[in-house]
């Protein structure tokens, strides 16, 4: 098991599978979405049509079309609030579930955008707990050999990703 941080362009790292943070419509956006469906090209788009929704909190896969991953796993993460709307549960259950389909689909190296840091406005520095916690306990119990990569875009998360992994 091995988890690093890196800062770049998640669709510029070789993986086996790409996490994305999309909306619950499939729909593309702006930022790492953007990016994604930018660099992938158009079939990721249509098996994003085909499968049409994923609720907040859960994850779907797609082709990874001309990026440099066998899948792309979409997941949803929460808008934040006031965070009195299970928002930190909601994000849990992103990271969890991306490596539950990572996992069922025999993908072993996968990497994680800092999911709903930007246009959902979630607090950086929690986020980032809430994602290193749920990872290392999904890699524990039981022990399962992936390598997990968090790729952070902006220096403030690179930052803080750095500071907690390297405290524990
Ligand atoms: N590689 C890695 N990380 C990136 C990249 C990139 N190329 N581009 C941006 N980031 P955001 P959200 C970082 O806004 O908050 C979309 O419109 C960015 O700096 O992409 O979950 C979707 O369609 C930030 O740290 O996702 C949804 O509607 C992190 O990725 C909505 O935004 C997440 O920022 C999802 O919002």
């Amino acid at each position: 098991m091995a988890i690093e941080v890196t800062q770049g362009d998640i669709t510029q790292i070789p993986v086996d599978a790409i996490v994305n943070a999309a909306n619950e419509g499939l729909k593309g956006g702006g930022g790492v979405d953007g990016a994604i469906h930018r660099a992938g090209g158009p079939d990721i788009m249509k098996e994003c049509r085909q499968i049409g929704h994923c609720p907040t909190g859960e994850a779907v896969i797609t082709t990874a079309g001309e990026l440099p991953a066998k899948k792309v796993i979409h997941t949803v993460g929460p808008v934040w609030n006031d965070g009195n709307k299970n928002e930190e549960e909601l994000l849990a259950n992103a990271y969890r579930n991306s490596m539950k389909v990572a996992d069922e689909n025999g993908l072993m190296s996968i990497s994680f955008p800092n999911i709903s840091t930007g246009i959902y406005g979630f607090p950086k520095e929690k986020a980032a707990q809430i994602a290193i916690e749920t990872v290392k306990g999904f890699l524990n119990n039981p022990r399962r050999d992936f390598d997990v990569k968090f790729v952070c875009f902006d220096n403030e998360n690179l930052e803080i990703y750095q500071k907690i992994l390297n405290e524990k």
